[in-house]
């Protein structure tokens, strides 16, 4: 049996998709951190941190997204989402280190704080310190893009599948992704793929 705790507005969907790619069967358990569920003491007894998603699969119990994302892929993705070379999988690390430690917060912030979060949670100065952290970010990813189609071994990877659904966030919210040249195609290629488009309908 496979649980993803968490909401699939939420940074969930980033494994929903991938387990989507992968073709596993999982059940949603609703878990809403605004209506303070992951401060519940069931549900910090499975993630300490009180943030989603926590992902359960027979006995492992596992959080924070990049890692859940990697064991999935890693476990069933071979030659699919994953690398099949230890240079591959280095470099796909490489754009999963690089998405969920760096483009992850500036790319959520704006989103929530330009208009996702009720409005008096939400503080300029953090979207202003999305939008000036954000840029040299997507510079680096535009310049690596030019003549790729995809990030690593130009095929599509869990590295592409999570840095697409972090770019998302700010796509949704009217971010100025066009003028990327070799970035945003990319993004597009990605977030058409059908089942991603299916996501995105919910
Ligand atoms: N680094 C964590 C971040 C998870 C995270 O911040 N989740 C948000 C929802 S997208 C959350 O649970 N927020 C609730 C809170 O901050 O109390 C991961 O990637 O899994």
């Amino acid at each position: 049996m496979r649980i993803i705790h968490g909401s699939p507005y939420a940074r969930t969907n980033y494994v929903i998709w991938a387990m989507k790619e992968l073709g596993l069967d999982f059940d949603v358990n609703p878990v809403n951190p605004m209506k303070g569920e992951t401060r519940h003491p069931d549900y910090l007894a499975l993630n300490p941190n009180g943030l989603i998603p926590t992902l359960e699969e027979g006995d492992l119990i596992l959080w924070e997204t990049m890692a859940i994302n990697m064991y999935l892929a890693k476990t069933y993705g071979d030659g699919l989402l994953w690398a099949t070379d230890p240079q591959q999988e280095a470099q796909i690390m490489q754009w999963l280190a690089f998405g969920h430690i760096n483009l992850d917060k500036p790319a959520v912030n704006y989103l929530l704080h330009l208009n996702a979060l009720p409005e008096e949670m939400r503080s300029e100065a953090k979207l202003e310190e999305a939008k000036t952290d954000i840029v040299p970010l997507l510079e680096i990813l535009d310049g690596h893009l030019a003549g790729k189609d995809y990030l690593v071994d130009d095929r599509f990877t869990i590295a592409d599948l999570s840095l697409a659904a972090i770019l998302d966030y700010p796509r949704k919210a009217g971010y100025d992704l066009a003028k990327y040249s070799n970035l945003f195609p990319w993004l597009t290629r990605c977030l058409e793929r059908p089942i991603r488009v299916d996501m995105n309908k919910m």
